[in-house]
């Protein structure tokens, strides 16, 4: 009997979010802020997911896939505050059912960026009765989720939406402000806690967390003080603080890692170690080593960590692949010496909608083309599906 890489139960899934493929998603601050801003793209018909979700899901799991990330709309499931859509209830809980039905374990976020539009329209994360909103908001999504979703992330990448949105201010609501910033990571973590303790009381049965972003950050230069200083203060600010401040508040660890980022100072750095570097599509660089670092450093927060992100924009499959083998081959390591990884998700299931870079970057196992709809399974996906099966990777890995 072959040995296997990874555990007969490990969740083998891919990852999309609502706004990047259901389409028509015009309720929420992404919408006015890609026809306000002149993005690249607007996201439009983005994959028409929310009708043909049952065909995607029924892909994933022809693959085999066992697992899929989706992500709720909030602005579709509380169109005005306080109102809560019980025919858009029914269509997540349908999502659910339907992964379950076809033996695919759905794993849902409450939020993935984007905000209702009438609470972006007053002050967003940082109005005055966010956190309580958004603690209403989980507990009826969690209610409509009862019985079908297990894995419940309440928030994505908490702290990229303070980067992007308070800091470089290239998303909604496009400030540049170190005080907003801090207030608005200071809120995402009581929503978190508030969503946790709301959830937990209604739902113990579910299993809680954060999709967090982790970026390996290391010194350019192991041997300047400033570099190696730098290196630890960007992971403490973006990686660490926010899971110290929600430690107790989850049930296991969402993991989004995409890359290294090589550090010269305390708020300075570099996407490549060198110019020759290979990078992906969005100038990031290949660092499987990085995942395993990350993986070794949440050891010490002592829950099961899942995968819930980790992909590459590719323009040539075959690099896609390499680097899902490369990377699984780094969590297998982790695995065996004794890391606690319960599942990796694809980022992503189909080429959507990349936020401010539009539909340029092609992260999809599966294709999607933008004038018919059509999808296209990339060998890729293929071969993953063939890890995924087999719980095995390729020889010689
Ligand atoms: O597309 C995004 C996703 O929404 C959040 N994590 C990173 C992905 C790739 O940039």
């Amino acid at each position: 009997m072959p040995v296997r890489d990874f555990p007969d139960e490990f969740l083998f899934g891919a990852a999309t979010s609502s706004h990047q493929v259901e389409g028509g998603n015009d309720n929420c601050d992404w919408w006015d802020w890609e026809l306000a801003k002149g993005s690249r793209d607007l996201s439009g018909s983005a994959c028409e997911h929310y009708q043909r979700y049952p065909e995607d899901i029924a892909m994933a799991r022809d693959l085999g896939l066992n697992s899929y990330r989706f992500s709720l709309e909030w602005s579709r499931i509380e169109p005005e505050p306080g109102r809560f859509d019980e025919r858009e209830l029914a269509h997540y809980r349908d999502m659910a059912l339907r992964c379950r039905e076809f033996g695919v374990e759905p794993i849902v976020s409450l939020h993935h960026f984007t905000l209702p539009r009438w609470l972006s329209a007053n002050g967003g994360v940082l109005s005055p009765g966010s956190t309580e909103r958004f603690a209403a908001y989980c507990a009826v999504a969690a209610d409509a989720l009862e019985g079908a979703a297990r894995y419940v992330l309440t928030i994505n990448e908490p702290m990229i939406l303070v980067l992007m949105g308070y800091v470089d201010g290239v998303w909604p609501p496009g400030k540049r402000s170190p005080t907003a910033a801090l207030a608005a990571a200071r809120r995402l973590v009581s929503w978190h806690l508030a969503a946790y303790g709301r959830i937990r009381a209604r739902h113990p049965d579910m299993l809680l967390g954060v999709a967090k972003h982790w970026i390996d950050f290391q010194p350019l230069d192991g041997h300047r003080a400033l570099h190696r200083g730098g290196s630890r203060l960007q992971s403490y600010l973006l990686n660490r603080w926010y899971l110290g401040a929600v430690r107790q508040a989850q049930d296991f660890i969402g993991l989004n890692y995409y890359s290294t980022r090589y550090v010269t100072g305390p708020l300075r750095g570099v996407p490549l170690a060198s110019e020759d570097e290979p990078r992906t599509e969005m100038g990031w660089s290949i660092s499987p080593q990085g995942l395993y670092r990350a993986l070794l450093a949440l050891r010490a927060y002592d829950r099961p960590i899942m995968i819930t992100e980790n992909g590459i924009a590719a323009a040539q499959d075959d690099q896609r692949l390499a680097y899902i083998v490369d990377h699984l081959a780094a969590v297998s390591k982790a695995l065996h010496q004794g890391v606690p990884v319960i599942g990796y998700q694809y980022w992503s299931l189909l080429d959507n909608f990349e936020w401010a870079e539009g539909y340029r970057p092609q992260f999809g196992i599966i294709g999607v083309d933008r004038a018919t709809q059509h999808r296209t399974v990339r060998p890729s996906g293929r071969r993953y599906g063939e890890i995924a099966r087999s719980g095995r990777l390729p020889k010689g890995t």
